[in-house]
């Protein structure tokens, strides 16, 4: 069966790239959302992935109570159906997805006379020009440290946050946006820049830790998805290819550790995966990686913020066939982050390795773990339920509740590394289970 279905999405799939206009692309397509109910069923959902790798599969179920994801043109769904109906695969359909994609979220116009609210996107510009007037605001907290321009150009900065930059505290490194569409990323890392910075009480959380945090990895195709409802969904960045008309690279394939073993594409042209010419051939993931040469073994924790699917995964993400040797710390810790979430009235994370999850490898998680040797390293998958398209409303609701976690996370790095007179002067050790 798996095999003629191959033959049949094949031939569309070619059918999309040849003759398809690539304005409204997205239109009358399909979402399909797939409950697995059993092992079985998710074996069979794996062999799909496997099978039929042209698929945009938006996210994969690895556990009874999650859902599989897939866009689907019209024909790829009535040749899909049989099979799945056959393995007793219950699913609903959302139609005409990319009609629902809103165009409100990307305008400017509201933003022009008004102060920045981290409870709304944001374009790149925007975002920039807040850091900026937020370390102008707080030099005593907050510095802007020039990493770089991306591939067409966009200045990046680091935002390094710190009570008391000589004193050789451990640093929090946080990352956001590798992947344009996930715009509830960049959110979250400005958001947490906000906290941290503006809120008197993260004092509690800046004492014996510093945070670097860079909001947006992939500010060319950020920009790229608020240009127009066609391409909302981009994920790579935008570098052009050197002898192929096909555009980007998955950051998070791109990093040099156990590079493409696993979860790839070595197409160009293709949408979701594809791992680069050569590891870091990316300005943007060799951006993060220097963050990671030059603090080296003072970063303990580092997290790269994607969405979505509500999942906290650690190293390896290039295998599930085993886990570090260091797992039951990572794991215990990312299930203390949930339950903060969680008590704060968030929903909790699946807590796994990326790897069982779905093995990708060329992640900035696996580099930081494997390559650098920073202790606790993450991705986290935040929210569940809206796809990518999480709505603006929501914001102010979600981002507080995660703000909770990242105390936790504050909380077990200064324990752990933070020079004991930090611990004995501010009294802080095992605060995290009130
Ligand atoms: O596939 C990814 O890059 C991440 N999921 S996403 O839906 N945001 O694209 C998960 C990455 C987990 N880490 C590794 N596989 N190394
Ligand atoms: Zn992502």
């Amino acid at each position: 069966m798996i095999h003629g279905l191959i033959f049949l999405l094949g031939v569309s799939t070619l059918y999309l790239q040849v003759g398809c206009k690539e304005d409204n692309k997205y239109d009358d397509y399909m979402l399909m959302k797939l409950y697995p109910n059993t092992k079985s069923q998710i074996e069979a959902l794996r062999d799909i992935e496997n099978g039929v790798p042209k698929l945009e599969i938006l996210k994969r179920s690895r556990n009874l109570n999650d859902t599989t994801d897939i866009l689907l043109t019209p024909e790829q769904l009535t040749e899909l159906k049989p099979f799945v109906k056959k393995e007793g695969i219950t699913y609903d359909i959302k139609d005409n997805y990319g009609r629902s994609f809103e165009a409100v979220e990307r305008s400017p116009r509201r933003r022009v006379f008004r102060s920045f609210n981290v409870f709304e996107y944001h374009s790149y510009g925007a975002i920039q020009e807040h850091l900026e007037m937020l370390a102008k605001m707080h030099p005593e907290l907050l510095k802007l440290a020039t990493l770089g321009s991306s591939y067409q150009g966009r200045r990046m900065k680091l935002a390094k946050i710190s009570l008391n930059p000589n004193a050789n505290n451990p640093i929090i490194f946080i990352d956001g946006g590798i992947h344009a569409r996930e715009w509830v990323a960049p959110a979250m890392a400005m958001y947490l820049i906000h906290r941290l910075v503006t809120d008197p009480e993260a004092r509690h959380e800046l004492n014996g830790v510093d945070w670097y945090i860079l909001p947006v990895v992939n500010p060319d195709g950020y920009e790229f998805t608020r240009t127009s409802r066609t391409n909302r969904l981009w994920r790579k960045t935008r570098s052009k290819n050197a002898l192929l008309d096909c555009f980007g690279v998955d950051g998070n394939r791109n990093y040099a550790f156990k590079w493409a073993v696993s979860g790839v594409s070595k197409n160009p042209c293709d949408k979701e995966t594809y791992a680069g010419p050569k590891p870091f051939s990316e300005p943007e993931t060799q951006m993060v990686r220097n963050v990671m040469i030059t603090y080296g073994k003072r970063i303990k924790l580092y997290v790269s913020l994607h969405s979505y699917g509500q999942y906290l995964v650690y190293p390896w993400g290039y295998t599930g066939d085993f886990l570090p040797k260091e797992w039951e710390k990572l794991d215990s810790l990312a299930k203390m982050v949930s339950d903060a979430v969680e008590r704060a009235g968030g929903q909790p994370f699946r807590v796994m390795s990326a790897g069982k999850w779905y093995p990708a490898a060329g992640g900035s998680d696996d580099f930081a773990f494997g390559a650098i040797g920073v202790p606790y390293s993450y991705t986290m998958e935040l929210t569940d339920g809206y796809e990518f398209l999480f709505p603006e409303r929501l914001l102010h609701t979600v981002l507080p509740q995660f703000y909770e976690g990242f105390k936790v996370f504050a909380a077990q790095i200064r324990n752990e590394f933070s020079p004991t007179r930090h611990r004995k002067a501010f009294n802080l050790d095992v605060d995290y289970n009130v």
